[in-house]
């Protein structure tokens, strides 16, 4: 299929158009069963109610800086809907919808946001995931390094790494990419390319025409999918993952898409981007097409619609409500997490800050 879609060629894969028809060639592509896109949507919702709830809890000063998905979920939704449960999930910070396919209670996402450590404590064998990371372009160093331990292992697990289009740009970025194409690793590079690397578009970050032809210099594939297709991502993803377990090393996905919303709550768009452009992308939202399909394959009536929504608002309220119940981390906290064993500096530091 990535010979089918070279970026170099101008090529982007696309099964579900905005009026929510598959196209013709998806049955010669991997594809998610109906059980499994009702999943998705249900997904894909409750993560639009979330992240609108947790703006809504910001500006009442309940939640400290969030970052918004708001018509990036069929991205992270699609890519872990292809995985196994035991592949390796290496995030950024935009993939709500991914966590929550994963099985991360959404109590535990806002526990990270509301600046609580537990909230990147993941017990490795119930989530295999990394936590949210925020410095920019990091973790895909450490998706190669999770790859190279997993064949250490003798296991097939692969390992899929988000970022944006904006951690292109960074030398970490590149090392991670060429290593991964030397070693042959398991791993999936995902850029979510929403365009704007907060106000710098994406024209200024790169003189390449896509993110995805990339791979090729590195030694490997890259492909360019509609990032607002959950069929066009599934494909690309279920195909990338089976070429990695069958040992043919990493490819780079970048899906095409749009941020609909702020940076984040401490953002305002409007002083960078045009109105125009953020309703043309509007009525490319993911969720709004996969419900037009759901809805003209009879998976889906009107009143689920509205059901499923409300639903998904009382359980994010109620989630928030449980993460906002526990008690605020300790100072110990702070230092228990990130070294198996106390560095001697920390461990003084922290002596020293003892009450
Ligand atoms: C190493 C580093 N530099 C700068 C920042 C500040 N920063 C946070 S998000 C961001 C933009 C990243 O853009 P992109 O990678 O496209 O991802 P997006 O936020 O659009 O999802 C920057 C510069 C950071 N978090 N880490």
């Amino acid at each position: 299929m990535f010979q089918a879609y070279d970026p170099r060629e101008g090529k982007r894969l696309s099964l579900l158009n905005p009026e929510g028809c598959l196209a013709d060639c998806v049955s010669a592509l991997p594809r998610p069963s109906d059980e499994e896109v009702l999943e998705a949507y249900r997904v894909m919702v409750l993560a639009r109610q979330a992240d609108e709830w947790a703006v809504n809890l910001n500006r009442q000063g309940r939640m400290p800086t969030y970052v918004l998905n708001e018509g990036q979920e069929a991205n992270s939704a699609g890519a872990l809907l292809a995985l196994r449960p035991d592949d390796w999930f290496v995030p950024a910070y935009r993939e709500l919808a991914g966590m929550i396919m994963r099985g991360l209670p959404l109590h535990q996402i806002y526990l990270y946001w509301h600046g609580n450590e537990l909230g990147s404590h993941l017990p490795r064998e119930t989530y295999h995931m990394l936590p949210i990371s925020v410095p920019v372009g990091s973790q895909p160093l450490h998706a190669v390094g999770l790859a190279y331990a997993e064949r250490l292992r003798g296991s097939d697990r692969v390992v899929i790494a988000f970022m944006g289009e904006g951690a292109t740009s960074e030398g970490d970025w590149h090392e991670a990419l060429n290593l991964a194409g030397v070693w042959k690793s398991g791993v999936i590079f995902f850029t979510q390319n929403n365009q704007w690397a907060i106000s710098l578009p994406a024209g200024k970050q790169t003189a390449s025409a896509t993110v995805a032809e990339k791979a090729f210099a590195y030694g490997f594939e890259g492909v360019q999918v509609d990032g607002n297709d959950l069929f066009a991502v599934y494909a690309a993803v279920r195909q990338a993952a089976d070429k990695a377990r069958a040992g043919g090393g990493p490819t780079l996905i970048e899906g095409y898409t749009y941020r609909l919303g702020a940076h984040t709550t401490s953002d305002d768009p409007r002083h960078y981007r045009v109105d125009s452009e953020v309703e043309r992308w509007r009525a490319l939202d993911p969720l709004l097409r996969l419900e037009r399909y759901l809805r003209l394959r009879g998976l889906l009536r009107k009143k689920d619609v509205q059901d499923i929504k409300q639903k998904c608002l009382a359980r994010a309220q109620a989630e928030f409500e449980q993460a906002e119940r526990l008690n605020d981390p300790s100072l110990e906290d702070t230092f228990r997490f990130m070294f198996h064993e106390l560095p001697q500096p920390l461990a003084r530091q922290l002596e020293r800050r003892r009450p």
